[in-house]
């Protein structure tokens, strides 16, 4: 099963090749309930056996049998275990880039990026294993010394969605090694095959490792209830979990009932202002990546282009031609640029949020499908630019689509209020050479997000800032900065070494 580029008519690797090359073979991938079709195509490429309740509830006991025996494993040695991840992820990047591409259907270059964020975390983590740092603080009683201690917090749970099968779970899985958490993963069940592949890599840094313990990294196959067993589990400390605004707050509620500790990212409805000054040759070469990268299928993408009236007239025809010439096909085939979308409901979504801006005033661009004769159990679309009269119903909605929102502002404080006026708080940016409107859009009155750019998009983050965003968001931060903290306890210790017991606050109690 060979495929050709639509343009060039190039071949690549068949399915089977491009699975057994991650070791995805035989009865494993055969004789499951969990039909794995992969977007390319619509082919059924997989049926998994999916992991039941009973499954979860063991592999919970396991993961916290090891918890018992990773926390007393001094950090630096835990560190040793993903630096050997980093390793095997290096040596397997180009053939878990395909899985993930097969996968989920982004484009082969999106893939591999995506391996090198994992690969990026490793590195990250394997120097925090040596800084997981408190504090010393000064106590207000003589001869008493205070302190700040971080330790390891308890099994992870790690929810994660389709359109990134792997780098979220290695933000968490990286982070929460060295802080000494086991982690239980529920892949989405859109994209299990690239977290399978996944699991093989860490079988063998675990091997490599020598005396893990067992039930320190698993991953599980299957559908909600799958995460409802993370969530429900008190046996699991804390659940991170990626995804939409819907299922975040499933997971908010559900642990918010044990008072267990959740990190969510969610949904996110990220906007670009285009201000007079801005370099539109940068503009627009970001506004396409952000806008149809990953098929418009990033919790980042660019969804809202706020465009000053002066330069609209410049900007926008420039978009709708630059739009006209991207390559929509396979993405495993060199050259493309725009990969399918996950399946049918995706485009059925993007059609019904097409037809909403349209009748809300909006001009369409593009939008449609594209390639239904060379596939047509395939949910390949054409990215769409919608011109619309101003900030409607529609557009304060994510839809999961290379859907890109255009509107015009006049004054910059106007731009930032509709900026703001959406329920989701993940990324934002501003196009500016204009020091002061740069430096406002990033102070407290300017973007209410949790990652604001200047000069690029709203995509694409490195690793070693916290990602995470506001409001519907979810509030959680992960990857790099002090997101570890979210994956240990703190702990504040008093200590006294003096050969009297003076109390805080003054206090006098003689006995
Ligand atoms: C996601 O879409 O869930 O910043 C994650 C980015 C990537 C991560 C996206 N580093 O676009």
């Amino acid at each position: 099963m060979t495929q050709a580029h639509p343009k060039t008519g190039e071949e690549h690797m068949s399915y089977d090749d491009i699975l057994a090359a991650s070791g995805l073979t035989g009865d494993r991938l055969q004789g499951g309930d969990l039909s794995v079709t992969t977007p390319v195509d619509g082919a059924e490429i997989a049926r998994l056996k999916s992991h039941t309740r009973e499954d979860a509830e063991r592999m919970i006991a396991a993961a916290s049998d090891a918890f018992r025996a990773w926390r007393q494993v001094p950090a630096p040695r835990r560190g040793e275990l993903v630096r050997l991840l980093g390793e095997e992820l290096r040596a397997e990047k180009e053939n878990l880039g395909r899985v993930v591409s097969l996968d989920c259907g982004k484009i082969y270059q999106e893939g591999l990026g995506e391996v090198q964020e994992m690969i990026d975390i490793c590195d990250f983590a394997v120097g925090l294993s040596r800084q997981l740092y408190g504090l010393t603080i000064a106590s207000e009683r003589p001869g008493h010394s205070m302190r700040e201690t971080w330790h390891p917090m308890g099994v992870c749970g790690i929810i994660t969605a389709f359109n990134f099968p792997v780098a979220p779970w290695a933000w968490n899985a990286a982070l929460a090694l060295v802080c000494g958490d086991p982690i239980l993963w529920k892949p989405s069940e859109k994209a299990p095959l690239s977290a399978l592949a996944v699991q093989r890599i860490c079988e063998r840094a675990m091997e490599r490792f020598g005396d893990a313990p067992e039930g320190l990294i698993q991953t599980m196959i299957g559908g909600a209830d799958l995460g409802q067993a993370l969530t429900d589990s008190r046996d699991v400390a804390i659940v991170s979990a990626t995804g939409s605004v819907p299922m975040g707050r499933k997971v908010a509620t559900a642990m918010a009932g044990r008072l267990g500790r959740c990190i969510l990212e969610l949904g996110g409805n990220n906007a670009m202002i285009v201000a007079p000054s801005a370099d539109l040759e940068m503009a627009v070469r970001a506004i396409v990546f952000s806008a149809v990268g990953t098929a418009g299928q990033r919790c980042t993408s660019l969804r809202r282009l706020i465009v000053h009236e002066d330069v609209y007239d410049q900007l926008v025809p420039r978009l709708i031609s630059a739009y006209e010439g991207l390559p929509i096909g396979d993405p495993l085939a060199e050259g493309t640029l725009v990969g399918p979308l996950i399946d049918q409901a995706a485009a059925e979504g993007m059609a019904a949020a097409l037809k909403r801006a349209d009748s809300e005033g909006g001009i369409v661009h593009g939008g449609g499908r594209a390639l239904e004769d060379q596939y047509p159990g395939a949910a390949y679309v054409k990215p769409a630019i919608v011109e619309m009269p101003g900030q409607t119903d529609v557009v304060h909605e994510e839809t999961f689509a290379p859907i890109l929102y255009v509107m015009k502002y006049r004054e910059l404080d106007d731009a930032i209020g509709m900026h703001n006026a959406v329920p989701q708080g993940l990324s934002s940016c501003i196009f500016s050479t204009d020091v002061r409107e740069t430096e406002q859009f990033l102070s407290a009155v300017g973007s209410d997000c949790g990652i604001a750019n200047v000069n690029i998009g709203p995509s694409g983050a490195e690793i070693g800032g916290a990602f995470g965003g506001e409001k519907d968001t979810g509030g959680g931060r992960e990857s790099g900065s002090d997101a570890w903290k979210g994956y240990m306890r703190r702990q504040t210790n008093t200590i006294n070494w003096s050969r009297d017991l003076p109390l805080a606050q003054g206090i006098k109690f003689d006995i």
